[in-house]
């Protein structure tokens, strides 16, 4: 993962997605996205909504940090980012639980949500490694409705983060 990440570095973002789907399965297997509420990379996978190469790899949607894409900035994974595409919306309550399946626990500094234009919810592990799943509460505070959570997992010893989106209605 380190010599992957280097190499993306060196050559430009522009083709790290190429580069990519050119590393063995080994290295795409390896890190975590969120399983409940059913993200859009977790509904691709389970077949909730049809979808290309995402559907297989679900935990692979790591881009560097600071993004606010659902596809954290992977080409190969760009209908994550459509909002149109029918993705199941789950009726959640004003305070949830959003659980993380991890396939590899690395070193983490903050979990951050997003919704609403703002950050809602940031839990700092400060560098510690996660279980095989993690579980945050986050509160809605006073956003209702319908609500496109970018969930990010900022990784504590390289430059990237993981990105979930999460369609949820909150009552
Ligand atoms: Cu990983």
């Amino acid at each position: 993962m380190k010599s992957k990440r280097l190499l993306a570095v060196a050559i430009g973002a522009g083709i790290a997605p190429l580069l990519a789907v050119s590393l063995p399965a080994g290295s795409a297997s390896a890190h975590g996205y969120i399983s409940s509420p059913p993200s859009r990379q977790a509904q691709c996978a389970a077949g909730t909504v049809s979808c290309g190469a995402i559907k297989y790899e679900p935990q692979s949607v790591e881009g560097p940090k600071g993004l606010s894409s659902c596809s954290g900035g992977n080409a190969g994974f760009a209908e994550l980012n459509n909002d149109s595409k029918g993705w199941k919306v789950t009726p959640v309550g004003r305070t949830t639980s959003f659980n993380w399946r991890l396939t590899a626990r690395h070193a983490t500094s903050t979990w951050q949500y997003y919704a609403g234009g703002r950050k809602i919810a940031e839990f700092n592990d400060g560098g510690a490694r996660p279980g095989e799943t993690v579980t945050h509460q986050v509160s809605f505070g006073s956003l209702s409705g319908k609500q496109k959570v970018l969930a990010v997992w900022n990784i504590a010893d390289t430059a990237n983060a993981f990105y979930a989106c999460v369609d949820v209605n909150v009552s």
